[in-house]
This record gives structure tokens, C-alpha cells and sequence, in this order.
């Protein structure tokens, strides 16, 4: 294909459904077929969300499958490992979660941490969408809510108590793979006080399916990956027990804020669906919690949220999107909220005038930090883009989120499904055929 081809509207839905079809494992969706060939947890949320207005069936197959594999604190693991399926590393046997955490199912292989909970979302989205078709998929929907409604509240609980033990509204993450913006800048301060210790010999697999160095994280970053790892095995993953051995913890704004919005959604599910009012009450305490702990977290000046380094005690201030992390959940006040958008519109965001196309890139190009090509340092993610704009349309910002989804679907017309995208050229990077960038492809154009 020339690289400025593109795809109309129809051929590129009818692309990205082929696409899910064909990383489809029968019950679960790899994340992309070479790199990612398992279910990611908050990978899984989105193709939900793309599986959604294809097939609700297939939608709520997806996400049973996930919860299937929920730990027994209530934590969704960040990776379900597919049976009989290599090709990635860290895999079940360095994760050794079966052998050594508690709380990891009996049935499934699973990593030990977790990722970001959009969960909610996906529900909401198969609940919608069955709502348009006849008795019998509105029938599978409601005995879908019925069977996983406790697990949902259980999952949100996990992440109010376990992750925010002192009721501080941020969610505390004990590796950067948990915050899915694996290696962004915001967490370099943090890494850098992480010092390996014997970590059992490895093999990278992703560079040798991504031989573009550039675009991975590097072998020192991966060094302190592996060694966190350890660090959870040494204390059998056991969440009283973390926060004293590990030697990297931050709070994460960005998850905050998602947290309180996917609260906020399941408890007006919740509410439409009549479940028990104590659940309700407690999902939109933890939705006022987190936006307050997201909005404590801001510069007085210009409304951007930061992470918190527990370790280091000091707050991260970087210039990446999870500045933008009050605009997902709400709570800031109206100025400052202004301020915000306008940082967000003006030319050290969407609107920096050699970007190819208007949409946020991972970190600031002006930003020192900047990499155009590497690894959540500076490249747009359409699931992002996906995100971001299903929120503004929540905020009530009908226009933003359009065209936030114009940008995202001109971008993606390129039919490459790519993971990434370089913010100047528009080159698709990292993995092809990403079935998350797919499913948004899909529920825009659903
Ligand atoms: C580690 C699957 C996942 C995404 C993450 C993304 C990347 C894994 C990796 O791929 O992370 O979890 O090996 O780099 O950063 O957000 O869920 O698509």
C-alpha cells in the first residue's frame, strides 16, 4: 500500500472487524497477534468495546473470560496467559504466580499485577448496545450483569483499599507496567532508585518481533522491570506485604481518575440496573475519593496533574498526558479547568503546529523528555485518543469529542491498526494489527 492511501469509512470498519476475527482465540483476544499473542486486561476492556456493536455475545465472552481469571483479593491481573501459547516474555513460568500468590485462580495462568480499570466502561458499552437489539441478547447482557456485577464491585474495592490503604484518592502502583503507559518519563525518577538485584537470566522477546530499538524500552529499563518482579515474588505477591518491599511505588493520576469515572459508571449501572444500594453508595464514594485525590495532585497555576513518588516523597511533574487527568474525571474548578484545556488545545499539546494530525501526543513535543518514536515518550496512541474522547462526551464536551474522533479516525485510515503513530509523519509504529486501535476504530464508526 502507498504510505497516503486511506481507507473510507466502511472498508476500514469492515478491516478492523477482520482484524478482531482474526486475533481471536476463541474465548479471548490476543492484544496483537505477534508481540501481545495473550488477553491484557485493559486491552480485553476496549476490544469489548469494539466487539460490542458486532456481536454482544462475542463482547460479553471477552470480558467473562477476564473476570475468569480475577485473583481472590478482587485484582484483575494485567496479563491472562493463553493456554499452550509462547512468545512472550515474562510468562507464566517467571511470573510463578500459580505456585506462589494465594490469591492467583487455580485455573488460568495469570501475571502478578494489574492495569488500568476501564473496565466499567466495556460494561456499559455491551449494556448500550444490547439495549438496540432483540430479547435475546438484552437477555445474555442482563444475566451477564447479574453473574459479574459482585466481581466488578470486588474489583473496584480491591483498588480502593488494597491500592489506597490511607485513603489518600490515588492509586498506588508497585510497577510501571500496571500504569499501561509502561515506560512514560513520569516514571524515570522512580526507576532510576530502583537498583537491580540478581535477577534470574532472561531473553527479551519483544525485540526480536520489534527489531526497531528505538521504539522498545531499553535493556537497562527492562533489567528494573524483571527486578520488580522478584521484588512481588519475594513476598508471594501479597498485598499487606508490598508496600514494604518494593522499591518502586508511585501514585498514579492518571488510573485515579480513570478509577473515578469507571466508579461513577458502575454506579449509575448500578443504579439503572437496581443492585444493592450499599455497592452503589460505595462506588460513588470511591468516584468522589479519587477525584479529589486527582485534583489535590494539581499545579496551583495551571490546573496539571502529577504523580506522586512514595519512595522519593515528592511529586513527579511531567509534561505528558496524564496532566490531562482531571479533564477525564471532572472536579477542578472552572478556571482552572480552563487552563487546563487551553494547555491541552494550545501548541505544547494537539495544537503544536508540526503535529500531523491535531490529537495527544504521549509526551509534549516541547518537552525535553520528547521522543518521537519511543515507547510512551512522545508517540499518539488511538486507544488514548479513544479514551479521552469518550470521556470529553461524557464532560458534555460534544465538540471536543468529535473532534477528537475525526483526528483518531484520519489517522487510523491508514488501515494499519498500528499500536502507535509517530505525531509528525503519521508513520504507524510498534505493533500492527493492535486489536485495541481496531475496536476504537469500531465503536467510532459503530
Ligand atoms: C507490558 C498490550 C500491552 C498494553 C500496555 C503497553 C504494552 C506490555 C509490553 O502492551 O505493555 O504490559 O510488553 O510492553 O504498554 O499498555 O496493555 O497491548
Amino acid at each position: 500500500m502507498p504510505p497516503d492511501s486511506s481507507f473510507a469509512p466502511t472498508q476500514l470498519a469492515a478491516r478492523a472487524a477482520y482484524l478482531l476475527r482474526g486475533n481471536d482465540l476463541g474465548v479471548m483476544t490476543t492484544a496483537a497477534p505477534l508481540l501481545y499473542p495473550h488477553m491484557w486486561s485493559w486491552d480485553s476492556a476496549f476490544v469489548t468495546i469494539g466487539l460490542a456493536p458486532l456481536s454482544v455475545e462475542r463482547a460479553v465472552v471477552e470480558l467473562d473470560t477476564l473476570l475468569s481469571a480475577q485473583w481472590a483479593n478482587g485484582m484483575i491481573p494485567h496479563i491472562v496467559f493463553a493456554n499452550g501459547v509462547d512468545g512472550y516474555f515474562p510468562g507464566p513460568a517467571r511470573w510463578a504466580t500459580s505456585t506462589l500468590a494465594a490469591n492467583a485462580p487455580k485455573n488460568r495462568h495469570t501475571s502478578g499485577i494489574t492495569q488500568p480499570p476501564v473496565h466499567a466502561i466495556a460494561v456499559q458499552r455491551i449494556l448500550d448496545r444490547a439495549r438496540t437489539r432483540g430479547r435475546s441478547t438484552r437477555a445474555v447482557a442482563g444475566a451477564f450483569l447479574d453473574r459479574r456485577w459482585p466481581d466488578l464491585v470486588r474489583w473496584h474495592r480491591w483498588l480502593a483499599e488494597a491500592r489506597d490503604p490511607d485513603g489518600r484518592g490515588r492509586v498506588t502502583l508497585y510497577h510501571g507496567w500496571e500504569s499501561g503507559l509502561d515506560n512514560s518519563p513520569r516514571w524515570d525518577g522512580a526507576y532510576a532508585n530502583v537498583i537491580p538485584g540478581v535477577v534470574p537470566p532472561y531473553q527479551r522477546e519483544d525485540t526480536k518481533i520489534n527489531t526497531d530499538t528505538t521504539q522498545r524500552p531499553s535493556d537497562g529499563e527492562y533489567d528494573r522491570y524483571m527486578w520488580l518482579v522478584e521484588e512481588m515474588k519475594s513476598v508471594n505477591y501479597d498485598d499487606a506485604l508490598l508496600p514494604k518491599v518494593m522499591s518502586f511505588a508511585v501514585e498514579d493520576v492518571f488510573v485515579s481518575a480513570i478509577l473515578s469515572v469507571a466508579c461513577t459508571v458502575l454506579a449509575e449501572i448500578g443504579e439503572d440496573y437496581k443492585r444493592p444500594h450499599a455497592d452503589v453508595r460505595d462506588l460513588y464514594s470511591w468516584a468522589e475519593r479519587f477525584r479529589r485525590g486527582v485534583v489535590d495532585s494539581t499545579d496551583e497555576r495551571t490546573g496539571a496533574a502529577r504523580d506522586y513518588d512514595l519512595r522519593a516523597k515528592k511529586w513527579i511533574a511531567t509534561e505528558t498526558l496524564a496532566q490531562f487527568s482531571p479533564l477525564l474525571c471532572g472536579g477542578l474548578p472552572h478556571e482552572k479547568e480552563r487552563m487546563l484545556l487551553r494547555l491541552l488545545e494550545g501548541p505544547r499539546f494537539c495544537g503544536h503546529p508540526d503535529l500531523k494530525y491535531a490529537l495527544i501526543p504521549s509526551t509534549s513535543p516541547v518537552s525535553r523528555d520528547f521522543r518521537a518514536r519511543e515507547y510512551w515518550r512522545g508517540p499518539v496512541w488511538p486507544v488514548v485518543t479513544w479514551l479521552f474522547s469518550w470521556c470529553f462526551a461524557r464532560r458534555g464536551w460534544a465538540e471536543r469529542s468529535a473532534a477528537l474522533r475525526r483526528e483518531g479516525l484520519r489517522q487510523a485510515s491508514d488501515g494499519t491498526f498500528a499500536e502507535y503513530y509517530e505525531p509528525f509523519t503519521g508513520e504507524p509504529l510498534g505493533s500492527m494489527q493492535q486489536s485495541w486501535t481496531a475496536a476504537a476504530v469500531l465503536d467510532w464508526l459503530g
